[in-house]
């Protein structure tokens, strides 16, 4: 009987990003034919799949989100049982200097994809990679309470209402069409894959660099601000889990625990058994024009209903992404190359825009 079983065409956008390799990988270790869309970039950006030995593996689709013809010769190529939308311009603070274009990819390709599948009559289940960023203002100053699917969304970036835009155009063609389309609304969740930017790696990626002898201090932003963060190989399971559900639901996946950036770079430089006080300045051309202050989630629908809860804890993860890079620094000064990205990425002194003008 086991040779009659379809093999499943899964359709994942952004495969170049942490979430898409981490999921390319898991769906074809469950066996699907995996297509993924990437776009065209000057310089090709496939380090995360090569990292994850996938890269051979799986059927490559160019796509740019901007670009309503090559989502329809993504759907058409690819015949998928299951679409995982997961690119977009996923930077918050970026989405404050191209607020325009954050609206079109991060919200609008939503619409152009959930069009494509409704005129072609394809019946793919559909997943939206929506974010606890929605919730904004509605997070608590103190993290005395978490948030869950029935709170209010009252978003503080234009990042955040691109996504909102998308979580509603995803509900309105479940109710409206009766098609199979889900939000996932996911607290950060971060690992050594996760991009440069984001506060997590930055900080684990400079301590590394400070314990090695690279590097003498690490700017921030804002230390104060809370958020809920999990191990992204985790989250991408219960991503899956939710396009298996019986029925069309959006879940909010988090740990359920909330910490300061301040308690993420105290615990950093204790695993490199540093002081942080000694390195760490706060610089304000990265603070960001509104910033949430606090998020923390409630899990516990997808707990009760998928199955699915956190393994990963706070000090776990910091420690998993701060020895990572310290190895991995340890290497490079040995004279080694694998596929990383941390050489090659300027100093982001040379990169910021906006806030140098704030
Ligand atoms: P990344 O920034 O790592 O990846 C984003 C992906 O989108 C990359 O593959 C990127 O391609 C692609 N992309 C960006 N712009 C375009 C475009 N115009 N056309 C085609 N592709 C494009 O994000 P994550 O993997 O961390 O997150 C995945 C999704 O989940 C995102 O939608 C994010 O907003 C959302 N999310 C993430 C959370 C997190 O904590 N990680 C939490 C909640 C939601 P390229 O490599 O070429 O830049
Ligand atoms: P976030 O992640 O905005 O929550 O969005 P990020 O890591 O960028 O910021 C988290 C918090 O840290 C503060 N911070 C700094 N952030 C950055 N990037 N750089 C700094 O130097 C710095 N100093 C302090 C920020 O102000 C913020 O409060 C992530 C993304 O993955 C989104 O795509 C996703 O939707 C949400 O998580 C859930």
């Amino acid at each position: 009987m086991e040779g009659l079983l379809k093999v499943k065409n899964a359709l994942v956008t952004g495969v170049t990003g942490q979430d898409g390799a981490y999921l390319t990988k898991y769906l074809l270790d469950k066996g699907y034919n995996v297509y993924g869309t990437y776009r065209r970039l000057s310089t090709p950006n496939f380090w995360r799949l090569r990292h994850l030995e996938i890269f051979e593996k799986l059927n490559l689709i160019s796509c740019d989100l901007s670009d309503a013809g090559s989502i329809v010769e993504a759907i058409k190529i690819s015949k998928p049982d299951e679409i995982y939308h997961m690119a977009a311009q996923s930077f918050v603070e970026a989405s404050f200097e191209t607020p325009v274009s954050t609206g079109d990819i991060t919200g609008l390709s939503v619409t152009r994809i959930l069009e494509a599948l409704r005129q072609d009559g394809c019946n793919a289940k559909f997943y939206f990679a929506g974010t606890s960023e929605m919730f904004g203002e509605t997070g608590p100053r103190t993290n005395e309470r978490a948030l869950n699917e029935n709170d209010v969304f009252r978003p503080m970036s234009p990042y955040a209402a691109a996504k909102l835009y998308a979580y509603w155009i995803t509900r309105i063609y479940r109710e409206g069409y009766k098609m199979f389309t889900v939000n996932g609304i996911l607290f950060n969740h971060e690992s050594p894959l996760r991009g440069m930017e984001f506060v997590t790696r930055k900080i684990a990626n400079e301590v590394a660099k400070i314990r090695v002898g690279l590097s003498r201090e690490l700017k921030l932003g804002n230390l104060d601000a809370k958020r809920d963060w999990g191990y992204a190989p985790e989250y991408i399971e219960a991503i899956w889990l939710m396009l298996q559900n019986k029925v069309p639901k959006d879940f909010v996946i988090a740990t359920g625990e909330a910490h300061s950036v301040r308690e993420f770079v105290e615990k950093s430089f204790d695993v490199a058994k540093l002081n942080w006080q000694d390195y760490v300045k706060v610089d304000k051309r990265f603070l960001r024009p509104l910033d949430v202050p606090c998020l923390r989630g409630d899990y516990s629908l997808a707990n009760r209903e998928l199955g699915w809860k956190p393994k990963t804890k706070f000090i776990k993860l910091v420690e998993i992404m701060v020895k990572e890079e310290i190895s991995r620094w340890e290497r490079w000064l040995k004279g080694e190359t694998f596929p990383w990205d941390a050489p090659n990425y300027p100093s982001e002194d040379r990169l910021l825009t906006r806030g140098h003008r704030m």
